[in-house]
């Protein structure tokens, strides 16, 4: 069955939600969990889930996640797997960017197109869970339906930022709303059953992970050349003359949209038993093997902390916090609640002593730092004496080496924090 299904990941369009972790770099190459990116967590549930082809589209085609990939995704020449990039590309006939989800599909839908293939499985790129989408499939393949939804129970607080639909005893979808308000809620509960009724999850959400079949998509797009996004346009369209059935998935899901989900997600990796479990051999996440030392620590208390390999650690105290590949920590430093994603590479001993010499901070975080409540993006230089400590007493804002989202204090790539700042 997995033979028939091309994989679509959408990568991204500005990434706003997420900026300023993407103001260098498209979504798609954003780090997380210390070593991984995102775009490895689609990619991943394709291949445990035997689908081997897949395009990840990007409004924008950075030189990191090309590199990513092309370091990463290996088949043997035997098969016929690919994990190619299509990046939003003028042509005479799409003078634009993509202008949507929907319209970054049907811009690369010449390329899809030269490839053998049934179904189209569209996935979204910022989104953590590992589903086996076999039994999606199945499901999709035994009800007759042109397209399948998988849908989530969710609460009321959370249904306002999805789309939200209702659906007959055939789970066959019947109506659709993208991200209706608190008020328009109302009428939208459905059946989810017990459980899911006990922990108030009572409207079926859309997880915006789409099978579609390849002719219906085809003159979907033929048909309404103007319909720009799935959720907005084309799903509540389709349903009106398709069965589209709905896939109801009760793991673990959460969409790392923005700063904070992207955070929570992180640092929820440190949890007893966390959510998302990256030791399931069965489901296993890839991502580049770099054949990194391992990990030397000092003298540091750790606590609640996910460590990857390559790291020098002199700190004091790691607590609740995730800590990326190649991170150097100063002596006298805690690190609490907080990912640091690590660096791109190390510094010399010789360019170390040069930088000291000069009075320039280190690659890494220094000594007697204290910071809190922060993320930190790669290749960061924090001197000596930093403190930094985000919570809700600070308001949002945006300044030259750091942003301040939801309380989160991001420092950004490559920014140099300068010996005693405070923030
Ligand atoms: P959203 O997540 O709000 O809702 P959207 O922001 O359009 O939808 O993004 C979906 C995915 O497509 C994301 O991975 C995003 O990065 C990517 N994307 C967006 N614009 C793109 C573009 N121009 N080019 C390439 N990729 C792009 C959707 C559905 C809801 C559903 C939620 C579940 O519309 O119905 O409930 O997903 O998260
Ligand atoms: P990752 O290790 O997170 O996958 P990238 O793929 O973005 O990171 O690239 C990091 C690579 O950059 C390192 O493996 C390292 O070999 C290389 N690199 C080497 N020298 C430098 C340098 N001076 N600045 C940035 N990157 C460098």
């Amino acid at each position: 069955m997995t033979e028939k299904v091309l994989g679509v990941i959408l990568g991204g369009g500005q990434g706003s939600r997420l900026s300023p972790l993407t103001q260098t770099r498209s979504k798609p190459a954003v780090p997380i969990a210390g070593k991984y990116r995102l775009v490895d967590i689609p990619i991943s549930n394709c291949l445990n889930s035997g689908i081997h082809r897949m395009f990840v589209l990007t409004q924008f085609n950075s030189a990191s996640l090309n590199k990513h990939i092309k370091n990463t995704y290996h088949f043997s020449h035997f098969s016929d797997a690919f994990v190619d990039i299509l990046a939003a590309e003028q042509t005479p006939d799409n003078p634009t960017w993509f202008q949507g989800t929907a319209d970054a599909v049907r811009q690369t839908m010449h390329h899809l197109l030269q490839h053998d293939f049934e179904y189209v499985l569209i996935l979204s790129g910022d989104q953590l869970y590992q589903m086996d989408f076999n039994e999606m499939l199945n499901a999709h393949e035994e009800s007759g339906a042109q397209v399948t939804l998988a849908t989530i129970p969710s609460t009321a607080k959370d249904a306002t930022g999805f789309g939200i639909l209702k659906a007959n005893e055939e789970n066959i979808i019947t109506s659709f709303i993208e991200k209706p308000s608190a008020d328009q809620l109302g009428d939208w509960a459905s059946d989810t059953g017990p459980e899911m009724q006990a922990e108030g999850r009572n409207y079926l959400a859309s997880m915006g992970i789409y099978i579609f079949n390849r002719d219906l998509l085809v003159s979907i797009f033929a048909e309404n050349p103007d319909e720009k996004d799935f959720g907005k346009e084309i799903i509540p369209r389709v349903l009106q003359t398709q069965r589209v059935l709905s896939f109801q998935y009760e793991g673990y899901w959460t969409d790392i949209g923005n700063i904070c989900s992207f955070f929570e997600a992180n640092l929820g990796l440190t949890d007893d038993i966390p959510k998302f479990n990256l030791f399931d051999s069965n489901q296993s996440i890839f991502t580049r093997p770099r054949m990194l030392p391992p990990t030397k620590i000092l003298s540091t208390s750790l606590v609640k902390a996910v460590i990857a390999e390559g790291c020098i650690l002199n700190a004091d105290l790691i607590k609740h916090s995730v800590i990326g590949i190649r991170s150097r920590i100063g002596n006298g430093t805690s690190v609490e609640n907080t990912y640091i994603m690590g660096s791109d590479r190390y510094q010399t001993l010789a360019e170390i002593a040069e930088e000291n010499e000069a009075g320039r901070p280190l690659i890494g975080i220094g000594d007697r730092c204290k910071i809190f409540n922060a993320i930190v993006d790669k290749n960061c230089r924090i001197g000596n004496d930093v403190t930094i400590n985000g919570g809700e007493h600070l308001e949002d804002g945006d300044f030259e080496f750091y942003a301040v989202k939801d309380g989160i204090v991001v420092i950004k790539k490559d920014a140099v924090i300068v010996n005693g700042t405070v923030i």
